[in-house]
């Protein structure tokens, strides 16, 4: 049977009206996009296991009923794909040219998402009462940026490693957020704003200050090891707010951001563009499964003389950057 890489029109939940790379086989569609190594989005229709169902339409007009959240899923892997191809040249979250594969409508009631390594598939729940689905697009290229770590440093999912793991995730899908530059869903320095995980309209997490959620940690100490990674992954995520916007208040599209250091020292950032491919190339080249704070330190040093050069301002923010979350 004859297949066409088609582009179709959807509504989301969280990121408006968005362009979709479909399939049309036959006289139907599918949510396969063709451009991006195949990926395909299915509706687990609160199951929780196997791939459940291909989306399928008759037009390529998606959205509405179970279709609006592998719209956000299918829009998700899409903006995430792109980011790391055009912005860092990797394609894929292997470098393979190879898709994963997303699921939606996981389970009943399950307020997560999450990327497994085992399927090379990508999967979320539908919130709390099934009434908002975890498929925000920093929540999509969090989970998915997982899959690169896992491929390229794979750290350890524990102690201060786990809390670099944690961040790494966090990083790449604030980039890919803003990379997207999508009107409904604006790019920021906050995690899951969109999802509304605490039921009173709050992120999930702030760059700018991570102790904003009442449980992360601003800077590092030597007992942060011990912390859940979702917490000790604070120093690092303030680490990429500082290297990238500076210290003190700042309103970016709207949002205001007030970051402090931990000796009162003032960091003039260098811009996102620049963090980002210092993190990507430090998680690419020089980290390990067992890099802690003090080795992130040296790692993202090196990559930075790789990029910049040792005696480039940029090398000089990144070492005061570290220094300002108590990384010496
Ligand atoms: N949403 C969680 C996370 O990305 C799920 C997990 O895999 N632990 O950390
Ligand atoms: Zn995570
Ligand atoms: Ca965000």
């Amino acid at each position: 049977q004859d297949e066409a890489i088609e582009t179709g029109t959807g509504t989301s939940t969280y990121s408006g009206k968005v362009s979709l790379n479909t399939t049309k086989s036959g006289s139907g569609y599918s949510l396969t996009d063709g451009t991006r190594g195949g990926h395909k989005t299915y509706d687990l229709n609160q199951g929780t296991s196997g791939t459940g169902a291909l989306f399928t339409n008759s037009t390529d007009v998606w959205g509405g009923g179970r279709q609006t959240a592998g719209v956000d899923a299918h829009y998700g892997a899409a903006v995430t794909w792109d980011f790391y191809k055009n912005v860092l040249g990797r394609t894929g979250i292997k470098g393979d040219g190879k898709a994963a594969y997303s699921r939606v409508h996981y389970g009943s009631g399950y307020v997560n998402a999450f990327w497994d390594d085992e399927c090379f598939c990508m999967t979320y729940g539908d919130g709390e009462n099934d009434s908002h689905p975890l498929t925000a697009l920093d929540v999509a290229a969090h989970e998915m940026s997982h899959g690169v770590t896992a491929a390229t440093a794979n750290l350890r999912y524990s102690g201060e490693s786990g809390g670099l793991n944690e961040a790494t995730s966090d990083i790449f899908g604030t980039a890919a957020e803003f990379y997207a530059n999508n009107a409904a869903d604006p790019g920021d320095y906050l995690i899951g704003e969109k999802i509304d995980i605490n039921g009173d309209g709050t992120p999930l997490r702030y760059m700018d200050k991570p102790s904003k959620d009442g449980r992360s940690k601003d800077y590092w100490s030597s007992s942060i090891g011990n912390v859940d990674v979702h917490y000790s992954s604070g120093p690092a995520n303030h680490f990429y707010y500082l290297l990238s916007e500076g210290s003190g208040s700042k309103v970016i599209g709207g949002v205001s951001y007030n970051s402090p250091t931990s000796d009162n020292s003032k960091i003039t950032g260098i811009g996102r563009d620049k963090a980002t491919k210092i993190w990507y190339k430090a998680l690419t080249t020089y980290f390990t499964s067992t890099t802690n704070y003090k080795a992130a330190r040296t790692a993202t040093l090196k990559a930075t003389a790789d990029l910049y050069g040792a005696t480039s301002n940029e090398y000089k923010t990144v070492a005061a950057t570290w220094s300002a979350i108590n990384v010496k």
